[in-house]
């Protein structure tokens, strides 16, 4: 296996955790390399010639040395200048965050759809960086004026891949074409579509399996779960019918992760665009990790980014099994659970029932101080906009699905 040592920055931007760089090492075994030191450094913001400061070349050429070290990873996108003096500077390769994380979905992809996607994100994101090569190939320019071995190289390599940059585009159109009739076909049939989004690894893949499993019209094919980042990187979308309640169609898809590199997003934007057109989100969080919290704004800060808004969202606490306490912080509506064993897989069935079909009735409350529990209640199964507390009791304002209606008419003004 080949050796990595990976460089990290903590500037004033961004301090990496321990959870970080944990992360990193695994991003690193995901791509077969053995992480064997972390090279860290502290400054305000990266240099603009080799992203850490020069004083750190040194440390880095003698731990190559030390280890026999065959790569360098850098955990942040490295511009075209800075990866050209690196290179210029170091002798063995160097890779960015963002290559290392292609490189991984290009190891995963399976389908046409998904292949063709990272090739587009790998090509424009080295497009830049073989330009940033340009300027030490030009200085080999000969006397003549004509132009050199190695610029002529270059050019060639430019319009090799930019040829294929639009061959990409071109391929990927025709299959979101295809994609979007398929799902107006759907949207004619009038079946709404819950989409399984969260952070990699949180169980998105297990779950889907559990509602495959309690459809009427399972035909055994599940969906590959595994314990590693990006086992997922196809969208599905399966059908779940059930005898007692209308049926939904479900799609599981890629997962995300801290810093997710943009042109990644650009590149997945068709598959992505399936989440910003369904009527339910499932967002999936694993409990038993640490940094659950900051997991769950990540991914909805890329729901924001690939435009997901107005749509019902359905917090699934996941890995419950794990977990002695119940988690902290906490969003609404939520259901905590265990994809793996299956636990209260019923009752996430009749959530997404009442949370897809039933109407939304928007109420004021007013509860007596004694009814705590209805409270609680309330602020973990409905949408609770307001509370205030007055003399006669709490006033509530909220949105109550058929079910919760009915239940609590006595307390609606
Ligand atoms: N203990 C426990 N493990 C779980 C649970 N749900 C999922 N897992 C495990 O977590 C790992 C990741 O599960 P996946 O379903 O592949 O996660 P995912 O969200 O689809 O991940 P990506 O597709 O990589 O984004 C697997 O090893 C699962 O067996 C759970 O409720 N409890
Ligand atoms: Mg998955």
């Amino acid at each position: 296996m080949e050796k990595a040592i990976l460089i990290v920055l903590d500037t004033d931007k961004y301090t990496h955790s321990d959870y970080d760089l944990e992360e990193l090492k695994n991003l690193t075994r995901a791509c077969h390399l053995k992480p064997v030191e972390i090279i860290r450094q502290k400054r305000e913001r990266p240099t603009a010639n080799f992203y850490i400061g020069s004083g750190k070349i040194d440390d880095i050429k003698t731990a190559i040395e030390t280890h026999g070290a065959d790569m360098l990873i850098f955990d942040d996108e490295l511009s075209p200048s800075q990866l050209y003096n690196l290179e210029e500077a170091i002798d063995i390769s160097i890779i960015d965050r963002t290559i290392l994380i292609l490189d991984i979905f290009a190891r995963r992809a399976r389908t046409k759809e998904a292949k063709l996607q990272v090739e587009l994100a790998q090509s424009s994101y080295m497009l830049p960086r073989i330009i940033g090569l340009g300027e030490s190939f030009s200085r080999q320019k000969s006397g003549t004026g004509s132009k050199g071995p190695g610029e002529q190289k270059l050019e060639l390599d430019r319009r090799i891949l930019r040829d294929n940059i639009a061959k990409l585009k071109k391929d990927l159109k025709d299959i979101v074409i295809t994609r979007r009739s398929q799902r107006k076909r759907r949207k004619a049939g009038m079946i709404k579509t819950v989409s399984l989004v969260g952070y990699t690894n949180a169980g998105k893949s297990t779950l889907m399996n559990a509602l495959l499993e309690k459809s009427d019209a399972f035909s055994g094919e599940t969906m590959r779960a595994k314990d590693m980042p990006f086992a997922t990187l196809e969208t599905k979308t399966r059908k779940i019918t059930h005898k007692d309640k209308r049926d939904f169609l479900v799609t599981d898809t890629v997962g995300f992760i801290s810093r997710l590199p943009h042109h990644l997003i650009e590149a997945f934007k068709s598959t992505l665009e399936e989440i910003t057109e369904s009527s339910l989100i499932i967002h999936v969080i694993d409990v038993s990790d640490p940094e659950y919290e900051r997991h769950t704004r990540i991914a909805e800060d890329v729901l924001k980014e690939i435009g997901v808004k107005d749509i019902p969202v359905l917090y699934v606490y996941n890995k419950m099994d794990k977990v002695k306490q119940k988690p902290t912080g906490t969003k609404n509506p939520h259901l905590f659970m265990s994809a793996l064993n299956k636990d209260r897989i019923d009752e996430l069935m009749h959530m997404i029932d009442v949370l897809l079909f039933s109407e939304i009735h928007r109420v004021r409350m007013v509860l007596p101080f004694d009814e705590g529990d209805i409270y609680n209640h309330l602020r973990d199964h409905a949408v609770v906009k307001k509370t205030t507390y007055e003399n006669d009791g709490i006033h509530i304002d909220c949105e109550l699905d058929d079910v919760m209606y009915r239940r609590y008419k006595r307390f609606i003004v």
